[in-house]
Parts: C-alpha cells; structure tokens; sequence
C-alpha cells in the first residue's frame, strides 16, 4: 500500500483574514425568529395581543355567542391563585387551556368549566379548539 502524500495547500494569506461577524450575526438572528415562530405557532391562529390587561380575582367568565366573543382579550391572573374560568358557547366545542393543557367540553348550554391552580408564569391562550377561535389570552405573572 503506497500512501498518497496529501498535496500541501497553500496557506491562505489572502490579506488580513476572512471577517466572520456576519454569519454569526444572521445565525442569531434566525434563531430569534425560530423562537418567536414557536411561540406564535403553539395551535391555530393567536392575534388577540396588546389588548387591555383585566385583573381581577374574581371568575373568569368568557362567552362565545354568533361568533362573538365576550369577556375580554387579555386577563390577569396571580401567580400561585386559584383560577376559575367559565366559558359559555352557543356552539359544541372543546376550550382548550394553552401551556397548562387543559381541555373541557363546553355545549350550547352547558358551559365549561375550570379550576386550577395558576403555577405556570407566562401568557397562554384559552382556545375553542375545534373552531380555532381564541376567547382570550391568561397572563400569569
Ligand atoms: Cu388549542
């Protein structure tokens, strides 16, 4: 077996060196909008952002009625509280709680209901799943 000698390449000095801030500034800039995608992506479409913030201790009452939701865009809850929701529908359908995954049957006049324990800081939407519509965003913070 005769070993090839590998050519020696010719060193590059091709001036002061290949400037490579660029690759690394672009490299972190898609992951941004990696991270931002995911986020925005989690199921069906989310716009309801930016809305006016309602905190309130109190029950969590949404209503879905000829399309129209009720009840708020964004509500405010206390990290660690206790968290009731209610959602009426005039529609069958399932309200699904983002991030904590929770899923209940709502049916044109029997609402849904929720009550759990909000240990889990971040905004997360409350959906109609099947319809893809979303009720409102809970901030838990
Ligand atoms: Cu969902």
């Amino acid at each position: 077996m005769a070993a090839t000698p590998s050519p020696r390449t010719v060193p590059d000095r091709s001036g002061r060196g290949p400037r490579t801030r660029r690759p690394l500034l672009t490299l972190m800039a898609s992951l941004t909008l990696v991270v931002l995608a995911l986020l925005a992506s989690a199921c069906g479409d989310s716009s309801g952002d930016g809305g006016s913030a309602e905190s309130d201790g109190g029950p969590i009452e949404v209503s879905f009625v000829d399309g129209q939701i009720s009840g708020g865009t964004l509500r405010q809850v206390d990290l660690g509280s206790e968290v009731n929701i209610t959602v009426t529908a005039d529609v069958d359908d399932e309200v699904h709680v983002h991030g904590y995954d929770l899923f209940e049957p709502v049916v044109d006049g029997t609402p849904a209901e929720f009550t759990f324990t909000a240990d889990i800081p971040g905004d997360f939407e409350v959906e109609l799943e099947d319809s893809g519509r979303l009720l409102f965003s809970l901030r838990v913070s």
